[in-house]
Order: structure tokens, then sequence, then C-alpha cells
């Protein structure tokens, strides 16, 4: 099994990349992003909870999100591996997951952390928000969003690093051009299929 975590500030390209991912290697994904919408969307109590913290540009409580991703995991108990996609992005997130994947005699193997200037970030989720219909893809919120990844977020790449864990990569090139960069990191685990 080969579990890897994309990392990065909000619209870096993680979601966009996890796609690629998963086509080239088989992994499952678990995007946290994309799980907390399907239960806004469905209106579920858990999403009506989430879209309070979502619709402000904050995380939503680590509880609601490790319980998510602890059902989400034993779903799949045949995976070649997973693509973390959004998650964590706390250290008790990063701790929790550490535990579950020990748990299943497995662990992390590999971070890539998608580095891009604010200024790129701000004009992508714009860029989004004009078609996507997103709450929370508007100048005030992504402005609290990334004030958020600075707080809390940013923390959890140094908690892998000292793991030795953590690999940057230049997330902003062409969607093609960052691609190529992270699967020089990926074969060094676990080759296309
Ligand atoms: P997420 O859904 O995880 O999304 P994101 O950070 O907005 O974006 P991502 O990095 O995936 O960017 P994308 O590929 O889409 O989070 C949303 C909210 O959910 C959070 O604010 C939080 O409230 C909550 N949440 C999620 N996980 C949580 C957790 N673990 N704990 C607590 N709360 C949590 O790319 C963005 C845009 O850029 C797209 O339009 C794309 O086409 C474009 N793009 C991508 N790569 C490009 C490239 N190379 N060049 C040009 N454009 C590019």
């Amino acid at each position: 099994m080969f579990n890897l975590i994309l990392f990065g500030p909000p619209g870096s390209g993680k979601g966009t990349q996890s796609e690629n991912i998963v086509r080239h290697y088989r992994l499952h994904h678990i995007s946290t992003g994309d799980l907390l919408r399907d239960e806004v969307s469905r209106q579920t109590p858990l999403g009506v909870e989430a879209k309070k913290y979502m619709d402000q540009g904050l995380l939503v409580p680590d509880e609601v999100v490790i319980g998510m991703i602890s059902s989400k995991i034993d779903e799949s108990p045949d995976a070649r591996g997973f693509i973390f996609d959004g998650f964590p992005r706390t250290r008790a997130q990063a701790e929790a997951l550490d535990k579950l994947l020990e748990f299943k005699n497995t662990q992390i193997h590999l971070v890539l952390s998608l580095e891009v200037p604010e200024e790129e970030l701000m004009r992508r989720l714009l860029g989004r928000g004009e078609t996507s219909g997103r709450s929370d893809d508007n100048e005030e919120v992504i402005n609290k969003r990334v004030k958020e990844y600075k707080a809390k977020t940013e923390p959890v790449a140094s908690y892998y690093n000292a793991h030795g864990k953590l690999e940057r990569v230049k997330g902003d090139n062409s969607i093609d051009d960052t691609f190529k960069s992270l699967s020089k990191e990926i074969d060094k685990y676990l080759l296309p299929v």
C-alpha cells in the first residue's frame, strides 16, 4: 500500500492534480473538501454544521473531519493506496491520520506540497468563482481561507518534514508540467499503471 498526501494552500491545485494522479496511479482519492460539499448539498446535519464554517473561510472542526476520513478509509480495504487531498489541515488531523493508518499496519509514505505564490492563488480562485457557484470563492472569503491556512495548516508541513516525508513541488507551472514534477517524486515509490 502507498499513501500520499497532496498538500498546499487553497487554490494550489490539489483537486486538479489529484484527478491526474488517480488516473495514472490508481490510488483511492479522499478529498475532505468534496466530502464536505457533498454533505452540504444533501443538507445532512453534518453538512448544515460544516457550511457555517466553510462559508466563512474557516476550517471545519477536527472531530467532524476525522470521523469522516475514518469511515472513508474503511470503505476501501483493498485499495492500492490512498491520496489524501486537502487533509490533514491541522496538526491534530495529522496525528489522528497517523494513528488510523498505524492501526491498519500502514503509514503515510510521501507528502507533496504544491508551492504557489499568493497572487496566483487569488487569481485562480476568483476565476473559478466566476463559474463554480462556490460560495467560498470570493475575495473576502479567499483572504480568510489563506489566513486560516497560514495559521493552522502550514505547521502540518513542518510536522511531516520532521519525519523526512515532505517534498516541495513548484505548483505555478501549467497543469501538465506540475503533474510531471509530482510524478517524478511519486515514481520513486510507485509506478503508474
Ligand atoms: P478544498 O475543497 O480542499 O479546496 P481548495 O483548497 O479550495 O482548492 P484546491 O487546492 O483543491 O484547488 P483546485 O485544484 O480546485 O477546501 C474547501 C473548504 O473545505 C476549506 O476552506 C474548509 O472550510 C473545508 N475543508 C476541507 N478540508 C478540510 C479539513 N481537512 N479540515 C477542515 N476543513 C476542511 O484549483 C483551484 C483553481 O485553480 C481551479 O479553478 C483550477 O482549474 C485552477 N488551477 C489548478 N491548477 C492550475 C495550474 N497549474 N494553472 C492554472 N490554473 C490552475
